[in-house]
């Protein structure tokens, strides 16, 4: 085993799948995490695979894994947009951060063009759908080859 990465989850992605499908694809978060598990259990690496609509869930988390995961993959929703906070937590990681959208925000509107998480993402995936994700997991366990353990 590789090692743990952390799938972080911010808010309303509970409700992938179920809601706005011309944006977000038809796919649920569980298809998702079963997805992202496949890819990983072939790569040697463990998923650890969380939602929440709470911001300081959401750091917690990351205070759990800033140092002991493989990667930290993380589609913070809308936070990403206004969370000084998860900004803060992201900057004390010492593992590769891969911030992560379902839809390419760039082509929305102009409040989905800035991210602070951006400031702390080692890189950004955006307009992948949900495919992205596996994309994600796959690039950590790359770097992690490439002994690449910090940003
Ligand atoms: O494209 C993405 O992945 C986003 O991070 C999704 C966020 C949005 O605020 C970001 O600008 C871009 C929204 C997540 C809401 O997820 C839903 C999914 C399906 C139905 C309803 C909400």
């Amino acid at each position: 085993m590789n090692g743990t990465i952390l799938i972080l989850n911010g808010p309303n992605l509970n409700l992938l799948g179920r809601r706005q499908p011309h944006i977000y694809g038809r796919e649920t978060l569980q298809d998702v995490e079963t997805q992202c598990r496949a890819v990983a259990k072939d790569l040697g690496f463990e998923i650890d695979f969380r939602q929440s609509n709470a911001e300081f869930q959401i750091i917690d988390s990351i205070h759990e894994y800033r140092v002991s995961a493989a990667g930290i993959i993380i589609n913070p929703g809308a936070f990403t947009h206004t969370s000084v906070a998860i900004l803060d937590a992201l900057n004390t990681c010492e593992v590769p951060v891969i911030e992560c959208h379902i839809s390419n925000v760039h082509k929305r509107e102009a409040f989905r063009h800035h991210s602070y998480v951006s400031l702390a993402a080692t890189c950004v995936l955006a307009g992948f759908g949900t495919h992205g994700y596996s994309l994600a997991v796959r690039h950590v366990a790359h770097l992690a080859k490439q002994g690449k353990v910090t940003q």
